[in-house]
């Protein structure tokens, strides 16, 4: 089924003249009503009458996370307060989040964006949906609510955390969608084993994830553990929170809801846009955002765009899973590499779970590299000899992956800790540059 026919499979030169003409309304109104974007606009000696076609955009800065810290709480917002209606916070991990108002009709948009999105990953009004997100600052679990109370479905808003008790949930009351982190629901997979409960014979068919980033065979793991189909989506606080794309459940690739944002790839070095297909760093424009406009916010998220009509009939252009983030790619002696590279090569051995853990250090000069993971039950032999064969094995597949060889420590089942929301994979130790 398709939400919004109307919009998500509209004529693609429609659509473009859709844009342009929203695009020109929001440079118009930040310009007239955020004096921050007014100085960066003269700063560069653009106005927004110099925009013209939708390429013209490329003329105009970027903003960056740190604009928007730097003008903690209110310094963007393009209302009054007094038609704020709702605030939420990203998930700064150092300093002051990043503070985000919906209007009224802000938070229509929202709703209905994410009823696109949802729809699109197969819910009805005969689903039961339990929220694992947390409820709070975090755009993840009010976004997702009200898009899928628009569409009718029965909400367990459990939030997260309480594991023993959302496999309870689930079973008394029938869930049959999962919304969460793929770690978090990893979590709960394992959690439902440790009662006993085959988390596959419960009634879940389908699961939504966001928020982090996970691979394809992360994925089938999560298809496997639980008898669902899993279905990715994307979206960042900063232009809104969930609901900016998703995918369907016919062919790869995150439909973007482009009638309300603009999204160019980027070369993350010279800032240069990039082609279709060509991947970069992605940036977002708000065509329709009221309170929280942000003109060509650099995400640093990683992908690239695929125009082509999709078969399920919607027209709107794809988004590409997102493959990591700038700030996540390691650079180990010069070499680059990504997270999500290693997770990809977990994966595919059997023997070890889906929990790991990636440490980089310095050793004198040296960048030093080890991928902590966990064995599962059934590998878990005790034997010297094995643990070292094994990692001796996965030392070895990183190896030709990643062009470098990582130190490998296998650790006994459920000795990493399980995250309550955003996994955290990463811990770098080095002095950090300036
Ligand atoms: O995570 C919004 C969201 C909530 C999206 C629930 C989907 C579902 P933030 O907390 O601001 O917002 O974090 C945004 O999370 O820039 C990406 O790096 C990452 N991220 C979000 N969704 C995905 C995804 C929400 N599907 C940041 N795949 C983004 C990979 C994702 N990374």
């Amino acid at each position: 089924m398709i939400w919004d026919p109307e919009h998500e499979c509209m004529d693609r030169e429609k659509l473009q003249a859709l844009q342009l003409e929203r695009l020109k309304e929001t440079l118009h109104r930040v310009y007239r009503r955020v004096p921050y974007y007014r100085q960066l606009f003269d700063a560069h000696g653009v106005l927004p009458e110099d925009l013209r076609t939708l390429s013209d955009i490329q003329k105009f800065p970027f903003t960056t996370k740190a604009a928007l810290r730097d003008n903690y709480p209110y310094g963007l917002f393009a209302v009054p307060l007094k038609e704020v209606v709702r605030l939420h916070a990203s998930s700064g991990t150092t300093g002051k989040p990043i503070v985000v108002g919906y209007t009224r009709r802000d938070l229509e948009t929202w709703s209905e964006l994410v009823a696109r999105i949802v729809t699109q990953a197969g819910v009805t009004d005969e689903d039961v949906v339990q929220i694992t997100f947390g409820y709070g600052l975090f755009t993840g679990a009010f976004g997702l609510h009200y898009g899928l109370e628009k569409v009718g479905a029965t909400i367990v808003p459990a939030s997260v955390g309480n594991s023993e008790k959302q496999i309870m949930l689930m079973q008394d009351f029938g869930t049959t969608v999962l919304v969460g982190t793929p770690s978090y629901v990893l979590h709960l997979g394992e959690t439902a084993r440790s009662m006993g409960i085959d988390p596959a014979s419960l009634k879940v068919r389908l699961g939504l994830f966001g928020a982090e980033a996970w691979s394809e065979e992360m994925r089938r793991e999560l298809e496997k553990m639980w008898g669902m189909k899993a279905t990715d989506n994307y979206g960042l606080s900063e232009v809104m929170g969930p609901g900016v794309c998703g995918e369907c459940t016919v062919a790869p690739g995150l439909h973007i809801a482009e009638d309300h944002f603009l999204v160019e790839i980027i070369d993350p070095e010279t800032g240069e846009a990039l082609d279709y297909g060509q991947e970069g760093e992605v940036v977002i424009t708000t065509l329709t955002k009221e309170a929280f406009p942000v003109i060509r916010y650099r995400t640093r998220d990683i992908s690239l765009i695929n125009p082509e009509p999709c078969p399920c009939g919607r027209t709107t252009a794809r988004l590409r899973r997102i493959a990591g983030r700038t700030d996540d790619m390691l650079i180990i002696s010069g070499v680059n590499v990504f997270p999500s590279q290693i997770e990809s090569v977990l994966m595919e051995i059997e023997g070890i779970s889906p929990h790991y853990q990636i440490v980089v250090d310095k050793k004198g000069y040296l960048d030093y590299l080890e991928v902590q993971v966990e064995m599962t039950e059934q590998a878990f032999t005790g034997s010297f000899r094995d643990l070292e064969a094994m990692e001796d094995k996965i030392r070895r597949r990183l190896q030709t992956v990643l062009s470098i060889s990582p130190r490998v420590r296998l650790l006994e089942p459920h000795s990493i800790e399980r995250s309550q929301g955003k996994a955290k994979r990463v811990i770098d130790k080095r002095p950090k540059k300036q």
